[in-house]
């Protein structure tokens, strides 16, 4: 069976943020695929990765990217494969820089951007989890328990410990 999701990121760099996407699709039972595509030092890749999406079964694209992160942009206007952005967190623009590359995309080509970093990573997983349980009643299910696990464990009132 095809796999559904395809997780992309700029380097090997950003893999460390974009695992936290990873875990969670692992978490809910949902395959995927991950790979090194720049849109800077491997534009072919690009190029060939976006125009195969819909005939390979890709669903869902997570593309993480950092600095001048054209990644998820050109991503979304090579395919229409819906692109969820994760804005990796830099060094020197502690990732404000990627946020507002990936975030102010012009009309007709969204990327549904996420938070900055590791949060914006799992949530990037936990979206792409929404959108293919639209189809899939037994993920629904699996992601409707991993609210109500996350819910239970937040406790009503603070401890000291
Ligand atoms: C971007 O440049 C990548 O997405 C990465 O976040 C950033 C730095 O890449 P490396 O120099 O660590 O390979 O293209």
């Amino acid at each position: 069976m095809d796999k559904p999701v395809g997780i992309i990121m700029g380097s090997q760099s950003d893999w460390q943020t974009m695992r936290e996407a990873a875990k969670i699709l692992d978490e809910l039972g949902v395959s995927y695929e991950t790979k090194i595509v720049s849109a800077h030092r491997t534009p072919d890749r690009l190029w060939d990765y976006g125009k195969s999406a819909v005939s390979r079964g890709l669903k869902v694209i997570i593309a993480g990217a950092g600095g001048a992160a054209h990644l998820p942009g050109m991503m979304a206007s090579k395919t229409r494969v819906p692109v969820i952005g994760v804005p990796v967190q830099t060094k020197a623009l502690s990732g404000v820089d990627s946020l507002y590359s990936i975030v102010q995309m012009p009309k007709g080509y969204p990327v549904a951007t996420m938070a900055i970093g590791a949060a914006g990573a799992a949530n990037a997983g936990l979206m792409a989890a929404g959108i293919l349980a639209i189809t899939d009643a037994a993920l629904a299910e699996r992601l409707d328990a991993w609210r109500a696990a996350l819910s239970a464990s937040i406790p009503e009132e603070p401890s000291d410990d």
